[in-house]
Parts: C-alpha cells; sequence; structure tokens
C-alpha cells in the first residue's frame, strides 16, 4: 500500500502512525498596488512575507504569479515568469518545501529547473505539454478539480452529483499521469473548493474528504482559506475569515487531508499543534 507523499527533496508519511498534517503557505508574487515600486519591491516583499511563514512554521510554500479568483483574466507567460521566477530561486534554500502555482508546462519546466518540490496545478495537468513538462522530474504534482476557468466558473456552477464527478474527475487524471509514467506516490488531490462550485458544492466535498482519499488512494491537499464558503457560514467579509478559515482546516484534517492551503500560517500551525496533541491521528 503506498503510504508516503514523495516530491522533491521531501517524503511526507500520510498513513499509519506518523502522519502529521502539513501547512502550505499562500505566496502571491503580484505588484503591490500600493506602492510605484515595481519589480524589485514585488520581489522584496514575497521574500519577507515567505520569512515571516518560516518563521510561523509553514511545511511547504506556494508561490504563484498568476491570480485564480473568480473573474480574473489569465497572466501572459513572460509576466508570470518574470514575478514568480526570482522568488524560487531566492527561497529553494530556505527550509521548506518550495510549490509554484502554474498551470502553465513553460512556467513547470523552468520551475524545476530551479528546483521545487511541487508543481500545484488548478488546471489539473490538463495543458497540452503539461504531462510531458513534470513527468521526468521527483516533484510532487497536486491535481486540483475546477470546472471551467477562472474567468467564468462562478457564473452558473453545475453538477448532477458533485462528488460523483470530481472524484471521477480525479481519478482521470491520476490515470492520464500514471499512464505517462509518473510516481502515483508523487500525487495529491484537491476537490478545489470554489472553483466553479457552489457553496453547497463546496461543503458536500468538504464532507466527503475521507470518502475521495478512500476511492483514489492519494493523499488530499485542501484549500479554503478565506473562501466565500468561509463567508457563508460565518457572515465575515474577507478580511475577518481567519478563524473560519482555520476551523475549515481543522475539519478536513479531521477527515484525514494530509496538506492544508493557508493565509493565516501561524494560526493554523497553531490550531494543528494542539488539535493534534488531544488527537490519536491513525489512518
Ligand atoms: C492556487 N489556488 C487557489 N486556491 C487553491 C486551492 O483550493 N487548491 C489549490 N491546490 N490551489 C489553489
Amino acid at each position: 500500500m503506498r503510504s508516503t507523499l514523495q516530491f522533491g527533496r521531501f517524503n511526507y508519511p500520510w498513513r499509519g502512525d506518523r502522519v502529521r498534517a502539513r501547512v502550505m503557505g499562500i505566496l502571491n508574487v503580484t505588484p503591490d498596488s500600493f506602492s510605484d515600486g515595481g519589480q524589485h519591491q514585488s520581489l522584496e516583499f514575497a521574500i519577507s512575507h515567505a520569512e515571516q511563514m518560516i518563521l510561523d512554521g509553514v511545511d511547504i510554500i506556494d508561490v504563484g504569479g498568476e491570480s485564480s479568483r473568480p473573474g480574473a483574466p489569465p497572466l501572459p507567460l513572460a509576466q508570470e515568469l518574470q514575478r514568480v521566477m526570482p522568488v524560487l530561486y531566492a527561497l529553494r534554500d530556505q527550509g521548506p518545501a518550495i510549490s509554484v502555482d502554474t498551470y502553465k508546462p513553460e512556467v513547470m519546466r523552468e520551475a524545476i529547473i530551479a528546483g521545487v518540490d511541487m508543481i500545484n496545478d488548478i488546471n489539473g495537468f490538463r495543458a497540452p505539454g503539461a504531462i510531458a513538462a513534470v513527468r521526468d522530474s521527483d516533484c510532487g504534482l497536486c491535481i486540483m478539480h475546477m470546472q471551467s476557468d477562472p474567468q467564468h466558473m462562478q457564473l452558473a456552477p453545475s453538477y448532477s452529483d458533485v462528488v460523483a464527478e470530481v472524484t471521477a474527475f480525479l481519478r482521470e487524471r491520476i490515470e492520464a499521469l500514471t499512464a505517462a509514467g509518473i510516481d502515483p506516490r508523487r500525487l495529491c488531490i484537491d476537490p478545489g473548493f470554489g472553483f466553479g462550485k457552489t457553496v453547497e458544492h463546496n461543503y458536500a466535498l468538504l464532507k466527503a474528504t475521507g470518502q475521495l482519499i478512500a476511492e483514489l488512494g492519494v493523499p488530499l491537499l485542501a484549500g479554503l482559506s478565506r473562501k466565500s464558503m468561509v463567508g457563508a457560514v460565518t457572515g465575515k467579509p474577507v478580511e475577518q475569515r481567519m478563524a473560519g478559515s482555520v476551523g475549515g482546516a481543522l475539519a478536513a484534517v479531521a477527515q484525514g487531508a494530509l496538506i492544508v492551503r493557508v493565509h493565516d500560517v501561524a494560526e493554523t500551525v497553531d490550531a494543528l499543534k494542539v488539535w493534534q496533541a488531544g488527537t490519536n491521528l491513525q489512518r
């Protein structure tokens, strides 16, 4: 039975008695809208944000240059490379695992040369050339489900059975990647909260965390930090969703999620430490 997630320089047990849930910190490298400092300033800001996450106990830093918020337009390749590559090179030897959030095969290739440990693809490695770009590396691969694309995904999300359809999609992508020769121990799955889903779809998937892991046999990453599904339950605007997001992360981990993708690293790390100290996490 496969029981470790193997990615780049790292190896996480995800079944058995040595399991510890891991925190992936979100590092968006987008131009600083409050200054005209340009590229250099956004690089400095990203590095100091990453340094704080490291002090806070982050396990993986997920570096992204293109926004995937509902309605966000695609970012040209050259601009994405210009934003993320200096950050990947600067962070690669700082301790935590480094992930790049991209669906573009060209960015995947450059990031692998820079030495990233994980590729986080919201498009599930469906772009032509994406599988070829990652096949011969040792990077971990996060396969996320998304209905439609970021510009259109929240216009009218529709499923007849969201859990069955997301499971079928993820199964098909696991098969496509392993058929290309990729070691299944490099894979993790993600239901893609908020990516072409209503609040009801999101909670149906969150409640199905254990079922997804059991049916697909790979570890699961959950990303619900500050998303509208948290706001829908708490009634809070985005800047007041930290506690709700920590609650959602614990709900996912309690059902077997291995990695939680979050903005609030310090709070999530503390919550997981206490939760784990009071739980027998055996899978
Ligand atoms: C980039 N990105 C934004 N939200 C995400 C989520 O929920 N999961 C993953 N894997 N990536 C995400």
